[in-house]
């Protein structure tokens, strides 16, 4: 219900079964350990919509200015849409939820410098007070921790190509297993393995749906992928309705909304899968493996394909944070 929205969900549970005191202590600690940006802070006392962002795709996801660029122009397509952007990060050991232009900025400048922090690097960015871009992994679970359940971006991470090998598959996913936010992404980069990755998130228990009508989830450069949905998703009503039932049950586990990239902005699939093929295959020539694989393997793309996939890039993500504003609104509209 609405007076519970600020209360993350492990509170929730705490609500029935741990002493009122214990909770009121973790909340005070928990507060006090996420800053809020004033923008963002007025959103949530106000109870306004809200859609928070992730900064690896900032960081390690484009190159500046591009990346500084699109981070603007998506907070600003998120304000036209009528919510309010939160886009998330730790700078100097400091969880900021939403961040200054400046700040922006400075993650921009900063790249590869600053480091990509997933679910299991937060603890260590935020002891040793360095500045960490947020994977999709980590700002779900900080979004969660701020009260805001709907989180646009690019795309998510996946199980890689030769997981029967490396057995390296994204802690996106085991986060969606145990984070109850939307995710509004354009599916899933065939520099992965786009089946194993679905089959990954019906095992954790996600809910993965396709925003249109195609039946496929899309495949980030190109709206299709040969791999189904388990459902198709046609309004933003329909998602946040979804989303209520989630948080009405205390699911505990997340939702993919895969939006396929506009036509217009689509690549061409054998030209996209080329440059992936060569540029997965260079990551294995060069030992290239954990954190840094998908950096390595986003950086070659763009580069194969001289350019042309971060302009579907950067038009897709703009495409996800309308949509994903759309769904807040309707979400706020249902007082959850
Ligand atoms: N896919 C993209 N762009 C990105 C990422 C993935 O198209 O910027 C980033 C996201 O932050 C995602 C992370 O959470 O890469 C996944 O990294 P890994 O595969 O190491 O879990
Ligand atoms: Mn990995």
């Amino acid at each position: 219900s609405r007076s519970l929205r600020m209360v993350p969900s492990t509170l929730l549970v705490g609500r029935l079964t741990v002493s009122s005191s214990l909770s009121t202590r973790r909340l005070s600690t928990l507060s006090s350990t996420l800053r809020f940006s004033d923008e963002v802070k007025a959103a949530l006392d106000q109870k306004k919509p809200l859609v928070a962002l992730e900064s690896t795709i900032i960081s390690h996801g484009m190159p500046y200015p591009a990346n500084y660029e699109t981070a603007i122009a998506v907070e600003k397509v998120v304000r036209d849409n009528g919510a309010v952007p939160a886009t998330i990060a730790i700078i100097e050991g400091q969880i900021q939820i939403g961040l200054s232009q400046e700040q922006i900025r400075h993650l921009a400048k900063m790249g590869r410098e600053a480091v990509k922090a997933s679910r299991r690097d937060l603890a260590v960015v935020m002891a040793k007070k360095q500045t960490g871009a947020t994977t999709v992994s980590a700002t779900m679970l900080l979004a969660h921790r701020a009260g805001i359940s709907v989180f646009a971006t690019g795309g998510i991470g996946g199980v890689h190509r030769g997981y029967e090998d490396t057995m390296d598959a994204s802690a996106d996913l085991t986060e969606l297993g145990r984070t109850p936010v939307a995710v509004v992404c354009a599916g899933v980069k065939s520099i992965l393995d786009i089946g194993r990755t679905l089959e990954f998130l019906e095992t954790q228990g996600v809910t993965v749906a396709t925003y249109g009508s195609t039946p496929d989830f899309p495949a980030f450069f190109t709206r299709t992928s040969g791999f189904q949905s388990m459902l198709n998703i046609e309004t933003p009503k329909e998602a946040a309705e979804i989303i209520a039932a989630n948080h009405a049950v205390n699911l505990q586990s997340g939702i993919v909304i895969g939006v396929p990239i506009a036509k217009e902005d689509a690549m061409d699939d054998a030209l996209v899968g080329e440059a992936i093929n060569v540029a997965v295959k260079e990551s294995i020539e060069q030992g290239i493996v954990g954190k840094e694989s998908t950096p390595f393997l986003l950086k070659r793309v763009n580069e194969l394909t001289g350019g042309n996939s971060l302009k579907s890039n950067i038009a897709l993500v703009k495409q996800n944070a309308s949509i994903a504003a759309k769904i807040a609104k309707d979400l706020a509209a249902l007082n959850m």
